[in-house]
């Protein structure tokens, strides 16, 4: 009998500390030794000349997620997560939304029935709070964080989701006493109305107004609100999707008085900006995603931040809704006025090749940051390390092998969503995830689909007091 079931042989292995040349030895689908010329098994990958690295977590995607009247997401669990696998991902954590005065595990039934038999890689949930009753507060979010489910996303914009303070306040406490993570949504809802109703007014109900209605000042003071709050509570916080250098100020004055936060961007602030709402024939329609892309000199602020540790976090917020479809960008309201449009843009699968292309491969980040932007610190954050985001003696055997030599041009046609565009069309990349190993099953060979649907499964999270071997705040 061979020790073991597969060998991944003479590649560059790199996590969030460390780069050197090692082979892995894989048994039951976990990493179970790291070293040199090992033999005996059963297949075995040569990866000289590759990277081989922690599969990508993007712990910050929307599928199957309701999303309004006459609206319908474009990703199923399946073609979400096979979109994610072909991007070198091997976890995604996607939203399960309570339903206004529902319970939130009816929702969570209902989400992991979608889930199930479905996924191509593994998934654990966020919970989304939009009704922050006493019964939620009290007992199921205390339940839900101790069962697995130990991140809340509150939002702090949109008529329908958003969260007064005082209900911001008691989450965030509640978080504290549980050990769950609190991701915030930071946009001013009062301030969006104001500027939707002058621009609405005036005319503009092109798709361009939605960035108008969506200034830096909307996004910079509710960021300072969000901070300022769970500094009163005195918990850690998440904040989602920064998109400027305001809102990043925000965050490292909050950890310069002690306030502990975590930073996400994603690649639209680093690749997109305001003026691709523009388009002709409602085609900014594309681009429309809160809060929204800005400029060039925004686009730096946030590279910045990544290279600087402002951000710890580096997600797709992938969100896909069919352009030429009218239940997505192009739906009758929608193309009356901007405000109707559903936000989000897909990108699941362009994140990570987006990153090392412009980070990596251009020499504003080394190889440690990108795993660490790219899992392990998505891991740490949202209680899977070390079973998640990190190659090492123990953890699953979740690895993305990465050709640095591949170049491609991003076109949807070669992507796996189910949207029916990329915001990323006709970038230029270097460097792609050729070879996807999860928990020790070989999902992408050499570029070709050889896993099944079905093969990923549910991953409960780990609350933060019961996290023995890392603190979320060292990353
Ligand atoms: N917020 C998200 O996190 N994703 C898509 C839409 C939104 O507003
Ligand atoms: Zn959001
Ligand atoms: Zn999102």
């Amino acid at each position: 009998m061979s020790e073991f079931d597969l060998i991944v042989r003479g590649g560059t292995i790199a996590t969030a500390s460390d780069v050197f040349l090692a082979d892995l030895g894989i048994l039951d689908g976990r990493i179970v030794q790291i070293g040199e010329n090992l033999t005996g098994a059963g297949r075995i990958i040569d990866a000289s000349g590759k990277y081989v690295l922690p599969g990508g977590i993007d712990s910050h995607v929307h599928v199957a997620q309701p999303s309004g009247e006459g609206i319908v997401m474009a990703d199923s669990f399946e073609s979400g997560t096979l979109s994610a696998l072909f991007g070198g991902n091997t976890t995604v954590m996607p939203f399960c939304l309570q339903e206004k005065g529902r319970p939130l595990r009816e929702a969570l039934t209902a989400y992991h029935a979608l889930a199930q038999g479905n996924c191509y890689i593994d998934v654990s949930f966020h919970l989304i709070v939009s009704d922050a009753s006493d019964a939620l507060i009290g007992q199921e979010l205390p339940a839900l964080a101790a069962d697995g489910y130990a991140s809340f996303k509150v939002f702090m914009t949109y008529e329908d989701l958003r969260l007064s303070d005082a209900d911001i306040l008691k989450t965030l406490d509640v978080a504290r006493e549980t050990g769950a993570t609190v991701m915030v949504h930071c946009e001013n809802e009062d301030a969006i109305r104001f500027l939707i109703g002058r621009h609405e007014r005036a005319g503009e109900v092109s798709p361009r107004a939605h960035a108008s209605t969506r200034p830096v000042a909307v996004e910079r003071e509710a960021t300072h609100r969000a901070l300022s709050l769970a500094e009163i509570v005195d918990v850690p916080i998440v904040i989602v999707h920064v998109s400027n250098g305001e809102a990043m100020e925000e965050i490292a004055r909050a950890r310069a008085r002690g306030v502990k936060v975590i930073g996400e961007t994603c690649p639209q602030y680093l690749m997109l900006t305001a003026d691709d709402l523009d388009g002709m024939d409602w085609e900014g329609a594309k681009f429309v995603c809160s809060p929204p892309p800005r400029d060039k000199a925004a686009q730096e602020e946030c590279w910045r931040g990544i290279e600087t540790g402002v951000f710890d976090l580096f997600s797709s917020d992938h969100c896909p809704f069919r352009y030429a479809d009218e239940q997505g960008k192009r739906n009758p309201r929608g193309l009356k006025s901007f405000r109707h449009i559903p936000n989000g843009i897909p990108g699941v699968e362009t994140r990570l090749p987006i990153l090392f292309s412009e980070g990596v491969m251009k020499g504003r980040i080394d190889l440690p940051r990108f795993v660490a932007l790219a899992a392990t610190n998505h891991a740490k954050t949202y209680g899977l390390y070390p079973q998640k985001g990190t190659i090492a003696i123990g953890s699953d055997a979740d690895i993305a092998i990465w050709d640095p030599s591949e170049s491609r041009t991003i076109r949807h046609v070669d992507l796996h969503d189910a949207a029916d565009y990329s915001p990323y069309e006709g970038i230029a990349v270097t460097g792609w995830p050729t070879t996807v190993i999860l928990g020790g099953r070989i999902m992408v060979d050499e570029g070709k689909l050889v896993g099944e649907k079905g093969a990923g499964a549910y991953r409960p999270a780990k609350p933060r007091q019961s996290r023995h071997n890392t603190n979320t705040m060292e990353i």
